[in-house]
């Protein structure tokens, strides 16, 4: 593991290395720990939520597949395993959870009946952290949904009750707003669909529709406080037919609805690239939602790594510079290996996309471009493939004091002897 004297003597060489293409890295640097990560609660219990009943109920249409030892079991476990997660990882923070982890004395509530009270503990934990919150309707893992269908049921009253879990929803996201001063993302996944051939491709998606016409008609909710997205996606698990909520569905009702469209790097088909449609939605739509996450072969969510997906999408963001325009999420769940590993390696490979993207030497290729010189622009970005960001990475940890390289492994390795092998 390199020491401070050498991380430091690295940085003075990329920096310089940096500048000779016409990029500073010390405003790379500040920008990339200022851009907000909002860490998924539920990869640190694989997805189960805390409502006891979820046991045997369908995941509907995700699955968390592994069974590592140590996962968190309760409320508090959560929050002291991302805790550790937190010291972690450098730059800014902020936690996304999801409305099945209420927390409620003597017995679960209903989800049509959970309000901000339910989660007293996790507020109280954000605002000791100084970290915001965002949120998630539960609209799966649920005796209601098991059908394959909420929003878009063919019964008015499975309808309504999933209305009210939203409009409960949209008040919590609201309540943490306002109780930490920051803006609450929600954001809306339902997994209804079709294993297969359905004879109703009509139905479901106008009653989809007006469904989430009676959600956001309530106008108690104020939209600079709390944020709506919707999240589409191609096909799911045991929907790989038909997905009432498609892309084409969510961006067309985002766009007439003042709504966030939500990106999911797992919800397209493979040769698809994600992020070729930043450019192009975000000449209608004021924002973008990204759930960064990791597709093997389907919609699998492995653990976000560098790879080249999560790579061209920050670059394009920031060849766009439109970082005030995104909201950044994580959306994974791997119960296979150690989940605060998981946590952490989804976390920094995320916020290192990010820094590589802003150490692109944009200008030098849009010059190179705009005077046609191909072969110069094609040279250089190959060039910026080797220059050294990862002496510019630890540089970032360094000075956000949260251990460089794989440092944080030892970190994990005495959480795992002292807390997570004890959990049976
Ligand atoms: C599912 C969506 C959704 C979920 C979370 C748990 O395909 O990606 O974002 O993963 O809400
Ligand atoms: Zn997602």
């Amino acid at each position: 593991m390199p020491t401070q004297k050498q991380i430091r003597a690295s940085y003075r060489l990329a920096r310089d290395a940096y500048r000779a293409v016409g990029v500073d890295t010390e405003a790379a640097i500040r920008k990339a720990l200022s851009v907000p990560i909002s860490l998924h609660c539920w990869q640190a219990d694989d997805v189960r939520g805390l409502e006891s009943r979820t046991e045997g109920v369908d995941s509907g249409g995700i699955m968390a597949t592994g069974a590592y030892p140590g996962r968190a079991r309760s409320g508090d476990e959560m929050r002291s395993d991302l805790d550790l997660v937190l010291k972690l990882l450098p730059g800014t923070q902020r936690l996304n959870l999801h409305a099945f982890y209420a927390e409620s004395e003597g017995g679960p509530v209903e989800r049509d009946q959970i309000g901000p009270k339910h989660f007293s503990r996790w507020l109280a934990w954000a605002k000791a952290r100084r970290i915001g919150l965002d949120f998630n309707p539960t609209y799966f893992a649920h005796p209601l949904a098991a059908s394959g269908f909420t929003l878009s049921h063919a019964d008015p009253s499975v309808r309504s009750f999933w209305i009210a879990h939203a409009r409960a929803c949209r008040r919590i996201a609201q309540s943490f707003a306002k109780a930490l001063g920051k803006p609450s993302v929600i954001n809306h996944w339902v997994p209804d669909g079709a294993k297969d051939c359905p004879a109703d491709r009509w139905g479901p998606r106008e009653r989809l529709k007006e469904s989430y016409d009676a959600i956001f008609r309530d106008r108690s909710i104020d939209p600079e406080l709390c944020i709506d997205a919707v999240e589409g996606k191609l096909f799911g698990l045991g929907s790989e037919d038909y997905v009432v909520g498609s892309q084409e569905f969510y961006s067309s009702y985002a766009l007439t609805h003042r709504l966030v469209p939500c990106l999911d790097l797992g919800h397209y088909h493979p040769t698809e690239s994600v992020a070729d449609k930043i450019s192009a939605l975000m000449q209608f739509h004021p924002r973008i939602l990204l759930h960064t996450s990791r597709p093997v072969r389907w919609d699998s969510d492995h653990v976000v790594i560098l790879d080249d997906a999560v790579r061209a999408l920050f670059l394009e963001i920031a060849r766009g510079d439109v970082w005030d325009r995104v909201f950044v999420a994580l959306d994974f769940f791997d119960a296979s290996i150690n989940r605060i590993g998981a946590y952490v390696i989804g976390a920094r490979a995320t916020r290192e996309a990010i820094l590589i993207g802003l150490l692109d030497p944009t200008a030098r290729l849009q010059s190179a471009e705009r005077m046609g010189r191909g072969h110069e622009r094609l040279a250089l970005m190959e060039h910026a493939k080797a220059l050294p960001w990862g002496a510019v990475w630890d540089e970032l940890c360094l000075r956000d004091e949260v251990p460089a390289g794989a440092d944080w492994l030892r970190d994990v390795a005495r959480h795992e002897k002292a807390v997570l092998s004890r959990r049976r």
